[in-house]
């Protein structure tokens, strides 16, 4: 088993994962080293040190289990095996060893929800009425006119049920996901089984924990009624938030704790309130932590922002839940090409957007890392990547998500690390824009890069224990200015993150006379600070 010898020691009170900037990889993106257009765990053997030049602490790394890739590996057809585009069992343990030798720890993603339809389990499921593994899936019987058992829709498509008729038995399946993606019948106490073996399988080999996907799902009404919110979309979250869920999270989570406390679950429980999300937090017996996606969703607003936070901090806080902090994922527009969006429906030109959506990718920076919470960067948002440009013909993705999941750019060279073309030759979606100047090799070597802010930020929460622990308060500021303070015994830091195109003029009380400019999102040279925040400008002061 590999462990990670080299991680700072946790203090007896905070688990490593509170103090733990985490970097979510998406492999087939992230870095490819033997030129066949898609990412690999060898390639991102190969970029560890890069990371850690970064400073995250933890890696959590999306599927790369075997797959007929419907879902780009969350249609998983063998949870214990490697997926031979991705490498195999070795190189992952390769992979693992290395990350622990440099004093990373590494998630994983565990899919809970469904197999693919390539499952053994399902092939051998839906094979007949009988078969060993006919209860591992939800299966009805069609009715007399032929409608689907109920009135739910599927993810990516809400115009199409969420069941579909499997031709050997002429019964329904259920699937909240793509048709390739069959639920798994957690009423099952074999698939409970079959799962957590799973989650022991990876542990045995090391891991620190999981990211278990759509983990809110595995519990699902009895008898599975009309949801009265499908018509409204976002099907798969509207019903199946349910009792019996907490028990089957309750039962993960002590067996995740079983191996030793240090190991860490982190929920997608993908519900849009975050009374929703904390109720997986359990007695602290559940989740240790959830993805907080109103705030993924929330624009670049101090209101809405303030909101987002106020609701965080008082939902949470009482349950002694922690929170976190996400601006991105490979599912959602990156937040640098949302804030871009933003700007453009408020008819700025091109070039204007494009100048203050940097701005504010390296003020949101400031933002995610210095919120009370556990923050998830998405890989490329060090770089402050855009979305890549997808034509209809290029979408690959059933969920129309393509655009985030652009590969990285690494370097300057024509193909920027990856074979040059696109489709067979090249890489699997075309880079992202401005690939020749916003690549890693480049702004490493620019000491004003978004990169280096990332950098400086990092080594700076690493260094200041109030930015990662210390008690969090909201402050009163003018209005388009988020500011808040962390304080930790004696330490005191303001953070003042304006987010209006205009400048603004600050007064005593955000930045008492004789405070010190820590860090400032633009890089300027702090000296010249005082009183007032550019457009879009974030600072970090101590008092
Ligand atoms: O993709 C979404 C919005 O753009 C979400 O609705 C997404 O379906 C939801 O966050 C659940 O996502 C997870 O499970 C899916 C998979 O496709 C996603 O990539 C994964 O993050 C099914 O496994």
């Amino acid at each position: 088993m590999s462990e990670p010898h080299n991680c700072p020691e946790p203090a007896a009170s905070a688990p490593w994962w509170r103090g733990a900037v985490f970097y979510q990889i998406y492999p087939r993106s992230f870095a490819d080293s033997n030129s066949d257009g898609v990412g690999d765990l060898n390639g991102i053997r190969a970029h560890l040190p890069e990371l850690k030049w970064l400073g995250v602490d933890a890696l959590w790394i999306s599927p790369f289990y075997r797959s007929p890739m419907a879902d780009f590996g969350y249609d998983v057809s063998d949870y214990c095996d490697v997926d031979p585009i991705f490498g195999d069992l070795a190189a992952f343990d390769a992979l693992l060893a290395e990350a622990h030798a440099l004093g990373l720890r590494v998630i994983i993603d565990w899919v809970p929800n469904h197999t693919s339809d390539q499952h053994p389990w399902f092939l051998d499921a839906a094979s007949s009425h009988t078969s060993e593994h006919r209860n591992w899936y939800v299966w009805r019987e069609p009715d007399e006119d032929g409608t689907p058992p109920n009135n739910w829709v599927a993810a990516f498509d809400l115009a199409a049920p969420a069941w579909s008729v499997h031709p050997d038995t002429g019964q329904w399946y259920l699937h909240l996901f793509d048709p390739a993606q069959p639920d798994l019948n957690w009423d099952e106490p074999a698939v409970v089984e079959a799962m957590h073996d799973v989650l022991r399988f990876w542990l045995d080999r090391g891991v620190d924990g999981f990211r278990a996907d759509v983990l809110h799902t595995i519990g699902k009404y009895p008898d599975l009624p009309d949801d009265p919110a499908a018509v409204a979309g976002i099907p798969h979250c509207a019903l199946n938030d349910v009792p019996v869920t907490h028990e089957r999270v309750r039962a993960i989570r002590s067996l995740v704790d079983s191996y030793a406390d240090d190991r860490v679950l982190v929920g997608e429980i993908y519900l849009m309130t975050t009374e929703a999300i904390a109720s997986y937090y359990g007695d602290g017996d559940e989740v240790h932590m959830a993805f907080n996606f109103p705030a993924l969703y929330a624009p670049w607003s101090s209101e809405r922002w303030r909101a987002s936070i106020e609701d965080t901090e008082a939902t949470l806080d009482p349950r002694g839940a922690w929170p976190t902090w996400v601006l991105s994922n490979h599912d959602n527009p990156r937040h640098r090409t949302r804030y871009d969006l933003a700007a453009q429906r408020r008819g700025e030109d091109a070039g204007t957007t494009a100048r203050r959506s940097e701005a504010r990718a390296r003020a949101a920076a400031v933002l995610l890392l210095t919120l009370r919470g556990t923050p998830f960067l998405y890989q490329g948002e060090e770089l402050g990547l855009l979305d890549a440009e997808i034509t209809p013909e290029q979408v690959v993705d059933p969920g129309g998500r393509d655009g985030c999941r652009g590969p990285l750019p690494w370097d300057g060279t024509d193909g920027h690390g990856w074979p040059t073309g696109l489709g067979a030759a090249g890489p699997w979606l075309p880079l992202p824009p401005e690939a020749a100047v916003r690549n890693r090799a480049d702004q490493q070597a620019d000491p004003d890069s978004i990169l280096n802010l990332y950098r400086r930020l990092l080594a700076l929460r690493k260094a200041t224990p109030a930015l990662r622990s210390g008690e969090f308060e909201l402050l009163d500021a003018p209005e388009g200015v988020l500011a808040f303070s962390r304080r930790l015994d004696s330490e005191i830091c303001h953070i003042l993150i304006n987010m209006t195109d205009e400048q603004v003029v600050l007064d005593e009380s955000l930045m008492p006379a004789g405070s010190t400019v820590m860090l400032a999102s633009d890089l300027v040279d702090p000296t010249g600070l005082r009183g007032h925040l550019g457009p879009d400008q974030a600072l970090i002061i101590q008092g």
